[in-house]
């Protein structure tokens, strides 16, 4: 697994670090701040074009090998449970369709 979050604790990207620990997954951060221009670089705005943090490279995701890249908080953080997690009902990853719509909730 190689996976890559962008973003300081103190903000959104709490979201999708406290998904990544809870699950217990190997991630890199890169606590990019959201003050002082980090999201407003070319390199930042190549993985997230709206210039905000946190954003989530999945870095083996794909059939093919390529990379996921999800920005959007909840998003990252439901992408985590979906795509990392196990449904067994005890972690946070949605069992059913009623867990589901409760994490989106
Ligand atoms: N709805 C987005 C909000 C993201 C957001 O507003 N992030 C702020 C930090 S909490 C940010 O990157 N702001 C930088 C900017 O607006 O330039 C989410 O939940 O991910």
């Amino acid at each position: 697994m190689s996976l890559t979050i962008h973003g300081i604790p103190a903000s959104r990207a709490s979201r999708p670090l406290w998904a990544a620990t809870e699950l217990g997954l190997a991630f890199r951060h890169v606590a990019t701040p959201y003050t002082g221009g980090g999201t407003r670089t070319p390199a930042f705005l190549a993985i997230n074009p709206n210039g905000h943090i946190p954003v989530l490279v999945d870095h083996r995701s794909t059939e093919e090998g390529g990379e996921t890249v999800v920005w959007e908080s909840m998003a990252c953080a439901l992408y985590l449970a979906r795509h990392h997690g196990q449904p067994d009902g005890l972690s946070i990853t949605p069992a059913n369709a009623s867990e589901d719509a409760e994490a989106l909730r």
